[in-house]
């Protein structure tokens, strides 16, 4: 049965009934989508709910057979019930925090944990919503408070709402969240994926009072036709109401008319005007301060405003030819794992700056929405993505609306960020019908969504005649390829052979290559940083001879966990990072990359195409 979707006629006071029952968990329907619409946080001051918190693990979901939720005092019998629960068992945890490296013997725990809280709150006011808004909860959240379900969500990387108006009391209010991070069959990802499977609340939680009426949408962007000389501003309300809102963009209002009314009609408005904005590069990264109101509700952003087309076989930015020096990074930390702060995230954009990239392909799910907003002020393009991996239940409707959440889930957060040019929308995945039907929906998706950023996907390429070969090819604007030509596939011809015999058609991005560099092995060894090193200076040699190649975006800029590599070298570490896993070692190969890139600067976006002959 899946426990996700069907609600239950279950007895609700019959404090045995779900104890051996296998469909305990049918009454708390774990939606795919958070119980609130995802509220904007643009500007928002919530409550943080960061800190410590009651804590325990729940291998046999007992917390669901028993109803932990409900508390100790509940008055369900006329004698006393000695339960495996008493609620003295809690320990305590950091959040945000990923479980696994909070004790040795939580590392590889897969399954659900509960997190406890008490909240002193005064009564919601007449006209506001009481709102939980979660960054992150790997992989799946289910919300009680009170004793009651408030809601859940599926997707272990996007962030949700919670509405606890109804469940939240004034005075002492009992949360309690169970997340779990088991890996499902119907799940994006699936069983099988190259990174470690952290679970917890590993971003913030925060508790929100949003006014009933409020902004739930606002994009603001230059018109997509290339010209760059006019604003488009939507922007949607929680509720159907009509009304004005007054948009405002500093050093852009004045002489240009600002700031600007937007006519709102049963919750949505629209407003297109001329405006000459210095635009967003990564050489000139602009920013505005942006101020949207309505009503009783004010959301603030700085926003940058740019350009991104394909033309042919290329790209352009503000209409000046584009290519991209690109490096692939995970989220994860040797000692906190998926958790990250400011700190973390501008060593990694201050790293990629030394290696010469313009560019990151943020892999291989939503990253912290931190990382956009400050890759819009360092001025880094970026590659944001849905972890649509490997196998994937193609042929299962739920499975595709777990990943269109996803999806919409990320374009809604990150919608108004300069940065990030491109939605990729999967990886490596086997070219079925199958497959093929739902990254197409996807990738239509997401155009619809949001018609200012390209789409691509690490697309496949047929090994035995040399060509870039994937039906997916014709739904992207970019098609990125996924190759490793002088590492899992022997030698570099194949690599030659390939660009020189394929005619996409379309730009095309090297979205992945890479190889293992193992400190301290001698140069005849396979994962020896020195053969690292050889393995770029052969991919290098080759990259400029096809013009279409728009873009290189190695595997990877820092080792990262992963269970699934147990060589005696790897023992649970992909060792493919430029720099080591402490974040501070760079390996040889990281000089040969940054020698490549600052040569060729801007020059690389001059590659010139060339014959080659087999
Ligand atoms: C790939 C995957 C990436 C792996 C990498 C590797 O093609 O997309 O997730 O980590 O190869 O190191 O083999």
């Amino acid at each position: 049965m899946d426990q996700h979707e069907v609600t239950s006629d279950a007895p609700a006071n019959d404090p045995f009934h779900h104890l051996h029952d296998e469909d305990y968990a049918a009454a708390y329907a774990r939606p795919r989508v958070g119980a609130a619409e995802l509220v904007v946080m643009s500007g928002r001051n919530g409550l943080s709910l960061n800190g410590l918190w009651d804590f325990t693990l729940d291998l046999f979901d007992e917390g669901l057979r028993q109803r932990w939720f409900e508390g100790d005092d509940r008055p369900s019998t006329q004698w006393p019930i000695p339960r495996d629960y008493d609620g003295g068992g809690w320990q305590q945890i950091t959040v945000p925090s990923c479980w696994n490296l909070q004790r040795p013997e939580w590392y590889f725990f897969e399954g659900a944990a509960w997190y406890g809280r008490t909240l002193e709150l005064a009564a919601v006011a007449p006209g506001e919503r009481l709102v939980l808004h979660i960054g992150a909860a790997a992989s799946s959240a289910l919300v009680f408070l009170n004793g009651q379900f408030c809601g859940g969500h599926r997707g272990a990387s996007t962030p949700f709402c919670i509405d606890l108006t109804a469940q939240a009391q004034a005075g002492s209010n009992r949360l309690l969240i169970q997340v779990e991070n088991r890996r499902r069959a119907d799940g994006v990802p699936m069983h099988h994926f190259d990174w470690f499977n952290y679970g917890g609340l590993f971003r913030d939680v925060t508790l929100l009072h949003v006014p009933a009426i409020s902004i739930a949408e606002m994009r603001i962007a230059l018109v997509p036709d290339g010209r760059m000389n006019r604003i488009h501003a939507t922007l949607r309300l929680s509720l159907a109401v009509s009304g004005q809102a007054a948009l405002s963009i500093e050093g852009l209002d004045g002489p240009l008319g600002g700031p600007w009314l937007i006519d709102v009609q049963e919750g949505q408005g629209a407003l297109t005007f001329d405006a000459a904005p210095r635009l967003w590069s990564p050489d000139s990264p602009n920013l505005y301060h942006v101020t949207l109101r309505f009503g009783e509700d004010a959301l603030h952003d700085r926003i940058g405003f740019r350009d991104i087309r394909v033309e042919g076989e290329r790209l352009l930015l503000n209409g000046e030819n584009l290519t991209l020096r690109g490096i692939c990074v995970h989220e994860d930390d040797r000692a906190v794992g998926r958790v990250c702060d400011d700190a973390d995230l501008r060593r990694r954009f201050t790293d990629a700056k030394a290696l010469g990239c313009n560019f990151l392909r943020l892999s291989h799910y939503p990253h912290h929405h931190r990382a956009a907003e400050i890759a819009d002020e360092m001025g880094l393009l970026l590659w944001e993505e849905i972890p649509v991996y490997w196998a994937i239940d193609f042929a299962n409707p739920a499975t595709l609306a777990d990943a269109q959440n996803q999806l919409n889930e990320l374009i809604k957060r990150d919608i108004n960020r300069a940065s990030v040019i491109i939605w990729g929308v999967g990886n490596e995945n086997a070219d079925t019908d199958a497959r093929l039907a739902f990254m197409r929906t996807l990738a239509e998706s997401a155009r619809t969504q949001d018609p200012t950023r390209l789409i691509s996907a690490a697309c496949l390429i047929n090994r035995q005649n040399f060509t870039i070969e994937d039906r997916l090819a014709e739904h992207l604007d970019i098609i990125g390829i996924n190759e490793y030509f002088g590492w899992y596939e022997p030698g570099f011809d194949g690599l030659r052979r390939l660009l020189a015999n394929s005619q996409p058609g379309k730009p095309v991005i090297i979205s992945e290559t890479g190889a293992d560099g193992v400190p301290g092995l001698g140069e005849n060894d396979l994962f020896s940083e020195a053969r690292q090193a050889d393995f770029y200076r052969g991919q290098l040699a080759l990259l400029e001879t096809a013009s279409y190649v728009r873009g290189f975006c190695p595997w990877i800029l820092y080792d990262f966990r992963s269970e699934r590599r147990q060589t005696r070298h790897h023992r649970g570490w992909n060792m493919k990072g430029l720099i080591a896993a402490d974040k501070t070692t760079r390996k040889p190969a990281f000089d040969v990359l940054a020698a490549y890139y600052h040569q060729r600067g801007s020059d690389l976006a001059a590659i010139q195409p060339s014959v080659i002959t087999l």
